[in-house]
């Protein structure tokens, strides 16, 4: 009697939602673009819940709330840069390989997972079927429609349960923290077993986070940003006054790429010059007022998560880990 009470809630509940217009018409959408029968994404689709918890989080992000000290002072800790050694000697084999394979750093590769999921020791409290479910349709949204499409593609490709695994409140699945489409895209069976395990193979997914990196750009051999010492107007500046100065170029913005030359007329006098464009970033951090000059590379850790804080956190933490493993 009670399985088929359950029997009856569950499909009950998928009814409901093959009801809406909104999901008839993505049903549609994904039978087109997948080799997914709508069985198949039925069969996924029905187990989808909307997770309001995951749309709290989406609109506390740090990356957009915090200062940048407060920021760089809770990423770049003892704590973090320690277990970033200690994961790094652990695994030294597959770092080596995948630096020397897609010539992308081992010290930026680790530091990316520790930001991500503090070296594979945390991969969210969600799933990666609710959350995307919720960002698909809450309201709609065609980007993550995408990825909801996706996600079903690589469960059926790897035999996940999308209900079952963890994920962030984003979405983002495994070591490196991938969503779906990336997952797919970029994901590599390092460990030749047949299978992309971004969640339990650490083979598989330190290789991907070096691939991703390379495949958005990553220039072989050099840094992402370096700190320059400079002397001028904006020498103890606080985060504020930072945020207000008036510049014909927005300061602390990775979109922004401007000569040495430009910098220097407008202000910051320091010794360093270089051909290619960098994006400035002023921080105030504990009590100093530092200036960094971001490369290529700066902007390629920005494919991982579209803020300049974030890859200042990760140029510091890759320096840190850098500095303790050579010690
Ligand atoms: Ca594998």
């Amino acid at each position: 009697m009670m399985r088929l009470l359950l029997l009856f809630i569950s499909i009950n509940i998928s009814a409901e939602i093959l009801e809406r217009e909104d999901i008839k018409k993505f049903i549609g959408m994904a039978v087109e673009s997948s080799d997914l029968s709508r069985e198949e994404i039925i069969n996924y689709l029905k187990d989808a819940e909307s997770s309001k918890k995951a749309e709290q989080a989406r609109s506390n992000q740090p990356e957009v709330k915090a200062t940048w000290d407060d920021y760089l002072s809770k990423r770049v800790t003892t704590r973090r840069i320690d277990n970033g050694v200690m994961f790094l000697k652990e695994h030294i084999d597959i770092f080596e390989s995948a630096e020397k394979d897609y010539g992308v750093s081992k010290f930026y590769i680790a530091s990316i997972i520790g930001m991500e999921t503090n070296y594979g020791s945390y991969y969210g409290s969600y799933n990666p079927l609710d959350t995307i479910f919720t960002r698909a349709f809450e309201p709609n949204s065609s980007f993550w429609q995408k990825e909801l499409i996706q996600l079903f593609i690589l469960s059926k490709r790897y035999g996940l349960n999308p209900k079952k695994i963890k994920s962030s409140w984003s979405g983002a699945i495994g070591l490196g923290q991938f969503i779906p489409s990336s997952y797919n895209a970029y994901g590599v069976d390092y460990d030749l077993n047949g299978i992309v395990d971004l969640l339990g193979s650490k083979e598989d997914g330190i290789a991907s986070v070096a691939n991703y990196l390379q495949a958005n750009g990553w220039v072989k051999g050099r840094t992402a940003a370096i700190r320059v010492n400079f002397i001028g107007d904006y020498g103890n500046l606080d985060e504020d006054q930072i945020n207000k100065l008036d510049l014909p170029f927005e300061i602390n913005n990775f979109r922004t790429k401007i000569t040495t030359k430009e910098l220097k007329q407008n202000g910051f006098n320091f010794e360093e010059e270089y051909s290619t464009l960098i994006s400035p970033i002023l921080v105030k951090q504990k009590d100093l007022t530092k200036l960094y000059l971001g490369f290529d590379n700066f902007r390629v850790i920005t494919k991982y998560n579209r803020s300049s804080k974030y890859a200042l956190a990760v140029h510091q933490l890759a320096m840190e880990i850098s500095n303790k493993f050579y010690e």
